[in-house]
């Protein structure tokens, strides 16, 4: 029988669905592999001495899942370098914080190779290959050169930018290339497949057939988009647990009567922290009215700590979120509670609920689950305002959000302003549309849709049938 292994770089279920604090990608994937025979390969986040190639096997949260430890240097070159300082930035349209070493390249590459190693053993003849994330982008091709006919599919879950601003990439074209050996490649919307079916025909002199695929470098792969959703049923049970109506309460109690703006984020600099701040700061200079009678509550966990740029960014926002409440806090009121520590997911739960408006603001998003754990999070018979950038992957479907440009801080303060002064009506209406495609477009659907597409690609290499050229963007 065929199985379903998920491999990325990092191996995180949460350990209870309730009260863990694993980020998107980890809940997204534990969800879909919970009830499946799957396994779930990738690095175990800890560093040896001597790298040996050997993995360790176990059972975390109902979920199988292969360890393998990597050296400090694979943690430097691979991870903290081209994934972090090169592909996360240069994806996140920030060509100028991008750090590019030939010695990351070799990493990626080495990186690359060890879990194609490792992995190879394990794998079934029957069994289905799902390969997570910008980490990973050449495992399939590593794969291929080992002999494995498997179906393989690739997801990003991080957007996929345009053409001229790839090819600012040292050797753009080997990396687009190995996305060739997959069979099947999921981009989050149809922006990122149409960014990449652009760059295959302009740089690489693609043909693109009418049931969606690619053909280039001699090789074929199926192209879709995949939004990628949150698991609305276990979200729901947790927002029915004890903890997530006791922090509900109590937030509501800290609010004191006032409206509560809520962000919740990785501390990232594509998440547009700074921008929110600033906005906010807006919405404070231009309404004197309202002070005293609303604050922002941001939480924004620390990530990537090791790389200049995030530690760069902190301290920005250190600077800032001070500079906010110095000049508008008042003895009985701060406007900005800026927090760095993480919560428990029923925490995060009851605190969304308690939130007048959910403030999703990044400069770039391959898709956002904040946006939809907010929307999952509402009160139906008085939901909140969901504001949420053009950016976000998830504008491309929850349309009745309040959609904003996030660098422009009119614009976000306008929003906000109209989002806290929004009829009952309006707001019900709004919130219903985007409640119902949170529940439909969920974790489920996406694992499913991806892996019936996986399963109905053709085997690698693909015969060359069907070749009527289209336009781009069709
Ligand atoms: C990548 C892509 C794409 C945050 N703080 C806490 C906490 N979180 C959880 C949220 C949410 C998750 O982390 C963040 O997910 P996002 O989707 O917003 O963003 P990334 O981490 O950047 O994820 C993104 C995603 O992959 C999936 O494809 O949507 O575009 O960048 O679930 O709730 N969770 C807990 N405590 C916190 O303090 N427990």
């Amino acid at each position: 029988m065929s199985r379903l292994i998920v491999v990325s770089n990092r191996v995180n279920p949460p350990a209870d669905s309730g009260v863990g604090t694993a980020g998107g990608l980890a809940m997204a994937l534990a969800a879909a592999l919970r009830e499946d025979k799957g396994l779930w390969f990738g690095w175990s986040g800890q560093t040896v001495e001597q790298y040996t190639g050997q993995m360790s096997m176990q059972k975390v949260g109902g979920v199988t899942v292969a360890l393998l430890d990597l050296e400090e240097q694979d943690q430097q070159e691979y991870y903290n370098g081209y994934a972090n300082r090169t592909l996360w930035p240069l994806f996140h349209y920030r060509p100028d914080l991008v750090s590019y070493e030939r010695s990351f390249d070799e990493g990626y590459e080495r990186v690359n190779t060890r879990f194609a190693e490792t992995l190879l053993p394990l794998i079934g003849p029957d069994d289905l290959i799902w390969v997570q994330d910008y980490h990973l982008i050449p495992l399939a091709r590593e794969l291929r050169k080992r002999g494995v006919k498997n179906r393989i599919g690739f997801f990003l879950h991080i957007p996929w930018p345009a053409r001229r601003i790839l090819s600012t990439l040292p050797r753009h074209a080997e990396l687009v290339e190995a996305m060739f050996s997959y069979d099947l490649i999921g981009f989050q919307t149809e922006d990122d497949v149409e960014a990449f079916t652009d760059y295959a025909v302009h740089d690489a002199q693609a043909v693109l057939s009418k049931d969606g695929v690619v053909h280039a470098w001699g090789q074929a792969a199926h192209v879709k988009a995949f939004p990628i959703g949150i698991d609305a049923d276990d979200f729901a049970e947790t927002l029915k647990s004890e903890r997530a109506e006791l922090f509900h309460r109590t937030m509501l109690k800290s609010q004191g009567g006032r409206k509560m703006l809520l962000g919740v984020d990785r501390l990232d600099y594509s998440k547009g922290l700074e921008e929110r701040f600033t906005a906010y700061e807006t919405l404070l200079a231009n309404n004197p009215g309202m002070h005293g009678h609303l604050f922002l509550l941001q939480i924004a966990t620390r990530s990537r700590d090791e790389v200049d740029a995030y530690q760069d960014l902190r301290a920005r926002l250190d600077n800032l979120s001070g500079k906010i409440n110095g000049a508008y806090a008042t003895i009985d009121w701060v406007p900005l509670r800026y927090v760095n520590r993480p919560y428990r997911r029923d925490e995060l739960a009851g605190i969304y609920r308690a939130a007048d408006i959910g403030l999703v603001t990044p400069l770039r998003d391959g898709m956002n689950l904040v946006a939809k754990e907010y929307v999952a999070a509402q009160d139906p018979s008085n939901p909140g305002v969901l504001v949420l950038s053009q950016f976000a992957g998830a504008a491309e479907t929850m349309k009745d959000a309040l959609i904003v440009n996030p660098l422009s801080r009119e614009d976000v303060s306008e929003a906000i302003h109209r989002g806290l002064t929004m009829p009952l009506a309006e707001r019900k209406r709004r919130w219903e549309s985007l409640f119902h495609n949170v529940q439909t477009n969920d974790v489920g659907r996406w694992r499913d849709d991806f892996v019936a597409c996986l399963k109905a690609a053709d085997l690698h290499p693909t015969e060359d049938t069907d070749l009527t050229p289209l336009a781009v963007g069709e």
